[in-house]
């Protein structure tokens, strides 16, 4: 699973819904991987923590607002100023385990109108994860969980709209898990899904998006 074999890392991609579990499940999947001795790392989009990433993350908490095509262009450039390190964590063995990526960038802002080739088109030459797990949850169900509501986007009707987009972009690397299953059955079905993946990957040169 990357690392001291000397092959590449592999990039995994958790998506769905806000509150579909994503975030734990990254956290339990990272932490099965260290268990194993595996050279891992857990990243997400947005990364907040660049100047890119605040100016989203203002966005987000409605303290700006933000034409909707600047916003979208601001959430991919925060992945392109990631893109360097990411090759060369991928390249050096390290696996990375992404919470969010481009499918959440052209599924969202889609879901707010905006043309959906336009969307797809700054995501082109980010590097293509290997695997793309959607963590299906109805977003109903979503909505009862904890701290729903707080952010921009987290309303049910848009994330209706979301949903039928991130259905309309699913490819050769997308798995999807029922996230609505017990916690440690949704935990069990991506480290399958992971291990898989690690068997198909090796061997495989790195690609880029193209949408
Ligand atoms: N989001 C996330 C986008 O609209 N475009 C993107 O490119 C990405 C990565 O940001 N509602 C949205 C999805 C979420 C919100 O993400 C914040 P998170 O995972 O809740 O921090
Ligand atoms: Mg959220």
């Amino acid at each position: 699973c990357g690392g001291k074999g000397g092959g590449r890392g592999a990039l995994v991609v958790l998506e769905g819904l806000d509150r579909s579990g994503k975030s734990s499940q990254c956290a339990r999947l990272l932490s099965f991987l260290k268990g194993k001795g595996c050279n891992a790392e857990g990243w997400r989009f947005p990364d907040r923590t660049t100047s890119v990433g605040q100016m989203i993350s203002a966005y987000l908490a409605n303290q700006s607002q933000l034409d909707d095509r600047t916003v979208h262009l601001l959430f991919s450039a925060n992945r392109w100023e990631k893109r360097g390190l990411m090759e060369s964590k991928l390249l050096s063995g390290t696996t990375l385990i992404v919470d969010r990526y481009s499918h959440s960038g052209v599924a969202f802002s889609a879901a707010k109108g905006l043309d959906l080739e336009w969307c797809k088109a700054p995501e082109n030459g980010l590097i293509a994860p290997d695997l793309v797990i959607y963590l299906d949850v109805q977003p109903e169900k979503a909505s009862e969980r904890g701290g729903y509501g707080d952010e921009r986007y987290e309303k049910i009707e848009f994330q209706k709209k979301v949903a039928d987009y991130y259905l309309s972009l699913r490819d050769s690397t997308w798995k999807v898990v029922d996230g609505s299953l017990p916690m440690e059955t949704v935990e069990e079905q991506l480290r399958e899904l992971f291990t898989n993946c690690i068997q198909q990957c090796q061997g495989k040169p790195l690609a880029n998006l193209a949408w």
